[in-house]
């Protein structure tokens, strides 16, 4: 298999937290975005939406999804699941890493995307060309303020995201954190699960 990814990215960066934990080590090749070599032809040729990360597979298959990704490599390599022990936990993952991905993730992005100058016209990810809309800026922050919220929540009463375990879910939130930094929308002071959480995943990701 074959990984291409630019490191830097969130998506990205939730994979390669993924990897990192599992100890596994893959072939890859850094695909530059901020020098726009997502849409170069001969990266087109491998996913033709333009976005990182893309594993590509011994048989041809081209995985494009971060969590079709981790659920491939976590099977494959089933040593350090990130997917809980047991079939409750595995939805409740992906139940998570769904939240995340829409209520803090994209929110982030609608941010980042409709107020940066670099992403003029390409307010989503892709091909397509998207305007920025000044509207979402102020609409994202309302939905991070909501995600920021659900998370510290959550984390009164529960040490990771889902089970005993890092797993999946809390890589993303983790990832969301930093992602946050970016449109100067840190975790909310007030918040202080999420700090006493995010001090325990550090700890399991960056030793
Ligand atoms: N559905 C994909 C989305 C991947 C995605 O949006 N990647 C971003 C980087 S985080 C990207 O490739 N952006 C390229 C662009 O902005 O043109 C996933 O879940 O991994």
């Amino acid at each position: 298999m074959h990984l291409y990814t630019f490191s830097q990215a969130p998506n990205p960066q939730r994979l390669g937290y993924f990897i990192k934990y599992k100890g596994l080590d893959i072939p890859t090749t850094e695909v530059n975005i901020r020098e726009k070599e997502q849409f170069s032809d001969e990266f087109k040729l491998i996913n033709p939406s333009s976005t990182l990360p893309a594993l590509v597979l011994k048989d041809g298959t081209v995985l494009t999804d971060t969590i079709s990704i981790c659920v491939y490599l976590d099977k494959y390599f089933p040593e350090k699941s990130l997917f809980g022990s047991n079939p409750t936990e595995y939805a409740q993952v992906i139940g998570w890493t769904h939240k995340i991905y829409v209520e803090g993730l994209a929110a982030v992005a609608e941010i980042l995307r409709n107020e940066s100058e670099f992403f003029k016209d390409r307010a989503l990810p892709g091909r397509q060309n998207i305007p920025q809309l000044d509207v979402l800026i102020e609409r994202g922050k309302l939905r991070l303020a909501g995600f920021w919220e659900d998370l510290n929540d959550h984390l009164l009463n529960h040490k990771f995201l889902v089970g005993e375990q890092l797993t999946l879910a809390d890589i993303d939130a983790y990832v969301i954190c930093s992602f946050a930094g970016w449109v100067k929308e840190t975790v909310p002071e007030h918040c202080t699960n999420i700090t006493k959480w995010h001090r325990k995943v550090l700890a399991e990701l960056e030793d």
